[in-house]
């Protein structure tokens, strides 16, 4: 289908379908009109459901699918048939065309096992793990293993007619924390970087050529000095973002998303990239009237182009992060949607892709 591209965006990497590029274009542009709004797993699972076709939490409570779904890939690497969060990537793989076929966009994190010590994502006991899975580490030969199973998945998201989904990758993220195998203290710059560039590499070597890729610190950062300290270059990367979470009191939360989003709005105009909440939330949402008292007047200065709350999850308890019908900030979240900037699926399925 014929595209209309607005604008000539110069895209960072070389080989892209003709969705992917728009899809970048779309993201560009997207603050223009507002902010996406995006979710975990939506349509997989929430509170007291699993697997109901056509449900999610977002949409019972405000009638429409976030514009945004967010999904995990972990344990394909392993060549396993269901996610670390015990979903079928078979299922995955519906839901992510389902998004993409109602206008939305879908976005992939890996939280992949550690390769040295087959522990999790979480496994933080050696420090040596990124060395090892590089040119002349024992585990490289494993690891490209791993990239190509990762690879497979991204190539296999194609439509009805053949038509791959176009997809915002997400790897590596946090790494200013140190909570990952691939966080800072377990590992340095340069492995960092050599990481994601051979991860690039690999996938572009394998044809995927429907991934765009986002760059996500946490909140560690205390100007772009240290943002980019681990960045792995301007012709991988496609969007700047970072993860930020309340933990503690509302000051504090809108201070440090206010100090992140401010050296996240100055790295994004300098590149001239797109920008992006890339997580965040509030475990449980404690506070009725957290969408428009705390997380708009967070992100409603910001040129970004989306934010992504975490999932609902239906298998650990007090893990939720989007309300559902009865929830306290239930009301709220609908005053939420109902404001001009914040997009869902409909508000977006002509722009995304400049569809016609
Ligand atoms: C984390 C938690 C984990 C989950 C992972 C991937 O932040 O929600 O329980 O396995 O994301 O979805």
């Amino acid at each position: 289908m014929p595209l209309m591209m607005s604008c000539q965006k110069e895209v960072a990497q070389p080989t892209l379908t003709p969705e992917t590029e728009a899809l970048l274009v779309g993201l560009t542009e997207m603050p223009k009109q507002g902010i996406m709004f995006g979710h975990h797993d939506d349509p997989l699972y929430g509170i007291g459901w699993e697997g109901d076709e056509g449900r999610s939490d977002v949409k019972s409570v405000c009638g429409d699918y976030p514009a945004v779904m967010s999904f995990d890939i972990g344990h394909i690497e392993l060549g396993a048939n269901e996610s670390l969060d015990k979903i079928s990537f078979d299922k995955i793989r519906k839901e992510i065309v389902a998004q993409y076929n109602r206008g939305g966009m879908n976005t992939i994190s890996w939280h992949l096992d550690n390769p040295t010590t087959g522990g999790d994502s979480w496994d933080i006991s050696d420090t040596t793990v990124v060395a090892s899975v590089l040119p002349g580490g024992e585990n490289h030969d494993m690891f490209l293993g791993w990239i190509d199973r990762m690879s497979d998945f991204m190539s296999s998201l194609q439509t009805e007619e053949g038509v791959k989904v176009p997809i915002l990758f997400r790897p590596w993220h946090e790494h200013t924390g140190s909570w990952f195998w691939w966080g800072q203290k377990l590992t340095n710059a340069d492995d960092y970087k050599a990481l994601w560039r051979m991860t690039y590499d690999r996938m572009k070597k394998n044809g995927v050529d429907n991934v765009l890729f986002a760059y996500s610190p946490g909140t560690e950062p205390k100007d772009s000095t240290e943002y980019l300290e681990r960045y792995p270059g301007d012709d991988i990367i496609d969007l700047l973002g970072f993860d930020a979470y309340q933990f503690g009191n509302r000051d504090q939360y809108l201070s440090s998303i206010n100090n992140s989003m401010n050296i996240l709005e100055q790295v994004g105009k300098a590149k001239n990239k797109p920008i992006a909440l890339t997580e965040t939330g509030y475990e449980t949402i404690p506070d009725s009237t957290w969408w428009t008292q705390t997380l708009m007047p967070a992100i409603a200065n910001y040129p970004i182009s989306y934010v992504v709350v975490w999932r609902n999850a239906r298998e650990k308890e007090n893990h939720y992060y989007a309300p559902y019908p009865g929830h306290v900030s239930a009301d709220d979240f609908v005053l939420f949607y109902d404001q001009p900037q914040t997009l869902f699926a409909q508000d977006v399925n002509d722009k995304l892709y400049q569809k016609n």
